[in-house]
């Protein structure tokens, strides 16, 4: 029989892990290994590279070479190892608020610099490991451990960040849109310049409960009523577009410098 994928990719001793029932991190990651799979990749040429959170937590079960990092400084070790050997596949696992608040300076100068490595943000909207703080993708008026009358920030939208930035690929699905996640996922590794998919997720335990979504199902739920094409956005009003996630891909360019190959050639 052809070896399962999970054999294959994940660190049986390190199992099982840590995250909670229900949490969305394990579709995120499970994803993951479906499009590293899909994408023909030679095992030794990965190299997963991780911040801190329970999301980050990623890296330590994925059987590649890897880095985990300090707090928001996964992208500025991903950024050393593709200079030091750019033939390695560099992907980056983070969180919301590992990826744009800590870190998010190292966020948009990478999208600036436009180095092939792959960034896969894990966003569930909160700060999961500490105890469900807000993070910079909090929507406005959730509850968190540090927002208990209501959010009072807008939020960060990652894509159009990462956009503005000067990221070549990005695109958002969500853990309920696990086919499309896999697709982007695959899309992003194989891209040449600096790709972003950002995945809604569920943190149940926390950003869940403090805001009465329900339990697990339930949020996978919402994540698929809110949520809404691309394409579909063009024909609705900013009235209807509110309270909605929009998914799909939003950038796929290759007319930008890569600093690789402006140093290769
Ligand atoms: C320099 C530093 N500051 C703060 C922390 C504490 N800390 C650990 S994880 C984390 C937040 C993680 O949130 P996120 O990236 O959204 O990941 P999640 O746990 O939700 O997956 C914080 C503030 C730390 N480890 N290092
Ligand atoms: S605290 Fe939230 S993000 Fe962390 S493992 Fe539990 S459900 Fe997942």
């Amino acid at each position: 029989m052809a070896e399962h994928v999970f054999d294959k990719y994940l660190r049986q001793d390190k199992l099982p892990h840590i995250w909670c029932a229900g949490c969305g991190n394990g579709i995120v990651t499970n994803a993951l290994i479906r499009a590293i799979e899909k994408s023909g990749l030679q095992q030794d040429d990965v190299v997963i590279v991780a911040g801190i959170g329970c999301s980050s937590r990623a890296n330590g079960y994925l059987d590649f070479c890897g880095l985990h990092t300090n707090h928001g400084r996964a992208l500025a070790y991903a950024t050393g190892v593709k200079m030091a050997n750019p033939k390695l596949k560099v992907i980056v696992v983070t969180g919301d608020g590992d990826c744009t608040s800590i870190g998010g300076n190292h966020f948009i100068h990478a999208c600036r610099r436009n180095l092939d490595i792959t960034t896969i943000v894990y966003n569930n909207s909160n700060y999961g490991m500490t105890g469900g703080q807000f993070s910079p993708t909090t929507p406005t008026g959730s509850r968190t451990k540090t927002s208990v009358y209501g959010n009072i920030d807008t939020p960060f939208d990652i894509c159009e960040l990462a956009k503005a930035s000067g990221a070549t690929y990005v695109s958002r699905a969500t853990t309920y849109h696990v086919t499309m996640l896999i697709q982007q996922m695959t899309e992003a590794i194989q891209h040449k310049g600096f790709s972003v998919v950002e995945a809604a997720c569920s943190c149940p335990t926390l950003f869940g409960r403090l805001n009465k979504q329900g339990n697990a199902p339930q949020m996978m739920q919402r994540l698929k009523d809110d949520a809404v094409m691309l394409q579909q956005t063009e024909k609705m009003t900013e009235h209807e577009l509110q309270g909605k996630l929009v998914i799909g891909k939003f950038v796929e360019r290759t007319d930008r410098p890569n600093i690789r190959h402006v140093m290769l050639n």
